[in-house]
């Protein structure tokens, strides 16, 4: 059977700016205080989704998520209404301004770990919304997308609560998740990846809990034998690879890491090597980059694993999209040029996402993948799918209500925060179910 994977994106919401929140993303830091373009950022986003919808790929779109908040900073014990709670959060909790007006629920790879319905022991497509909980920006979304998740996939999926325990089961989705597997006959080979555990990290908290990545398979059901747990190298985290996805790509039979990724992993590289050419007749293919063709650096300043591939059937080779910076550096871009030379890829597209990238967020950051089958598919809700004119009507709103640049002091204004509020209101009311 045909293996479909739709690629959730999330438009970017009106308040997008940069507040140098994301733990050990040397980006996000980097930019900390720059002005930032929300409307570019949406425009990009959106750009984005229309090139895998050209390529026959199911694209869905989810709304912004509104910000701020306002019932968490009522629960955190501010009063009164959005005017008069801005200005008390900007004076007696600055720290808290940037976090509350985040628009980070964009990067969706970080919303949920899913598998596939033949890899589940639910036998539907089974996913677990993140909890996100190593950080209060993004520890705000996973409410929110629940409610996405389930208004989309409930009729045919298993859609599963984050996991609690707070930071001990520290789980950040399918940013650290990597499925197997080119059909929907044969069980796909599962592999978690996760930072904790000695030898730790110096610099940086990781991100992602070895008991957070095996709740989730238990969660799922997934078979021992075709699951498998390997460990980020604490160097590599230290360096700004904060998840697996900076640093590795999946897709079907296809495995690219760098040689920094991980940690003592020969034997588990082996043995899913063994186990997936068991199961599969097309054979594993795993391509590891060295630090002498790539640097570490240069890996995580251009994103290059974090290119999103996406086929529209498994007969077809698949397209790599690459941010622009790839293009940009000559060992990234002759590594590209290779792959496609060799086969692996029919084509690269270099897509311009500096506003995320910015942000610490490539193409694959920006995408969930949902692993399912075309009956499944055509139960999806219509009016989440792109289409022209849907495309056309959200750029209309973005160029009519988005900002075109924001900084800190615009986060304390409410007039600001209000315009940003309806913006996303109308996005919300143009992605509303209609069927
Ligand atoms: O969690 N950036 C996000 C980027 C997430 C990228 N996702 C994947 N690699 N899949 C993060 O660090 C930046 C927010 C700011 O700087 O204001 C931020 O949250």
């Amino acid at each position: 059977m045909t293996l479909v994977e739709a690629q959730i994106d999330r438009i970017v919401g009106p308040t997008h700016h940069f507040g140098g929140l994301g733990v050990g993303n040397i980006a996000s830091q980097q930019h900390q205080g720059q002005t930032s373009n929300p409307r570019a950022a949406a425009l990009q986003g959106l750009d984005k989704m229309r090139t895998v919808a050209s390529l026959g790929v199911p694209q869905v779109i989810l709304p912004p998520q509104i910000r701020p908040p306002i019932d968490l900073l009522h629960d955190l014990g501010f009063t009164g209404s959005l005017t008069e709670i801005l200005p008390q959060v900007a004076n007696d909790a600055p720290e808290l301004l940037s976090a509350v007006m985040s628009s980070s629920a964009m990067w969706t790879a970080n919303a949920a770990t899913v598998t596939a319905s033949v890899d589940s022991a639910h036998g539907t497509p089974t996913m677990t919304v993140a909890n996100l909980s190593s950080s209060l920006h993004r520890a705000i979304e996973p409410q929110q997308t629940l409610c996405d998740l389930q208004r989309l996939f409930a009729s045919f999926a298993t859609i599963i609560a984050p996991l609690p325990g707070g930071a001990a089961m520290r789980d950040e989705g399918a940013a650290n998740h990597m499925r197997l597997g080119s059909d929907l006959e044969s069980p796909g080979i599962h592999i978690f990846v996760y930072g904790d555990q000695a030898p730790l990290p110096h610099r940086f908290w990781p991100r992602q809990t070895l008991a957070a990545c095996q709740a989730v398979a238990r969660q799922h059901g997934l078979p021992p034998e075709n699951t498998f747990f390997l460990k980020q190298h604490p160097e590599t985290i230290d360096a700004g690879a904060f998840h697996n996805d900076v640093v590795a790509a999946s897709h079907h039979n296809l495995f690219l890491h760098h040689a920094s990724a991980y940690y003592r992993a020969d034997d588990t590289l082996a043995q899913i090597q063994r186990r997936f050419d068991d199961l599969h007749a097309d054979g594993l293919r795993r391509i590891e980059i060295p630090e002498s063709e790539l640097s570490r650096t240069d890996a995580i300043s251009t994103y290059l694993f974090n290119s999103q591939i996406v086929s529209s059937s498994t007969d077809q080779r698949p397209t790599l999209l690459c941010p622009m910076q790839v293009a940009e550096n000559s060992c990234a871009a002759s590594i590209v040029q290779r792959w496609i030379d060799e086969g692996l890829f029919a084509d690269a597209k270099f897509l311009e996402l500096r506003q995320s990238m910015s942000g610490g967020g490539g193409p694959a950051c920006l995408r969930l993948r949902v692993p399912m089958k075309t009956r499944e598919l055509s139960d999806l809700k219509t009016s989440c799918q792109w289409s022209a004119s849907l495309d056309r009507a959200l750029r209309q709103v973005i160029q009519e209500d988005y900002p075109e640049s924001l900084d800190r002091d615009d986060l304390t204004n409410w007039q600001i925060a209000e315009k940003c509020l309806a913006a996303a209101r109308r996005i919300q009311d143009l992605l509303a179910p209609t069927r």
